[in-house]
């Protein structure tokens, strides 16, 4: 299986991380999304990191499809089966990534816009959601079921990255977040090789 990934993004790191518990092999293809390179392109018409393309061509897009296929595909290692835990498991997964959705937003308007276009109650607007969220999360992450579990690498990708995009912010308001990145380090050496990291 090959992966289109860039060694910041917190969503390939997410995915990254569960092939390695999952004992998938994969390969890292670095990719430039701005570039909107023809071999991403053809994998994810969204033109978006992480695309997974498996052995016989199929292609896969957005970090929760990929994870759930290889839950799938590895008979349930990253996804707990019983209701109740399966819902804590997909809550705290969205969360971390709606959270990284907004965040990303964020940055893209500075990356990519004008400074005399952007718009700041818009990007305010964004902050407020991933602020609620990461509120939230902090709750979350209490209650999650032993694992790792998809929800694990959602939160570990998403705080990796914003541990260097957003340096200082989980150590001021956070701190249990930060706390808890620092054990999944910990507890998950291929952190330290497959977690996000400034290219
Ligand atoms: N929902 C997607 C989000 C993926 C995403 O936003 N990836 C970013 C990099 S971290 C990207 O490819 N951005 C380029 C673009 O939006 O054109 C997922 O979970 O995989």
């Amino acid at each position: 299986m090959r992966i289109f990934y860039s060694p910041a993004s917190p969503f390939a790191a997410k995915v990254r991380m569960a092939a390695s518990h999952c004992g998938l092999e994969l390969e890292s293809v670095d990719t430039d999304t701005k570039a909107e390179p023809a071999d991403l392109l053809a994998s994810n018409p969204l033109g978006k990191i992480p695309a997974v393309v498996l052995d016989d061509g199929t292609a896969l897009y957005d970090s929760r499809t990929i994870c759930d296929y290889f839950d799938k595909l590895t008979g349930g290692q990253l996804v707990p089966q019983t209701l109740e835990d399966w819902t804590k498991v997909k809550l705290a997964e969205a969360t971390a990534d709606g959270i990284g959705d907004a965040l990303i937003l964020v940055l893209y308007e500075e990356r990519y816009r004008p400074a005399d276009r952007r718009h700041q109650p818009w990007v305010d607007k964004q902050m407020r959601k991933a602020d609620r969220g990461l509120e939230v999360l902090e709750g979350q992450i209490e209650d999650l079921p032993e694992g790792p579990t998809t929800a694990h690498f959602a939160v570990a990708g998403l705080l990796g990255w914003m541990s260097f995009r957003f340096a200082g912010k989980l150590e001021a308001e956070r701190p249990a977040l930060a706390a808890w990145l620092q054990s999944f380090a910990e507890t998950f050496p291929a952190y330290a090789e497959l977690g996000p990291r400034q290219a």
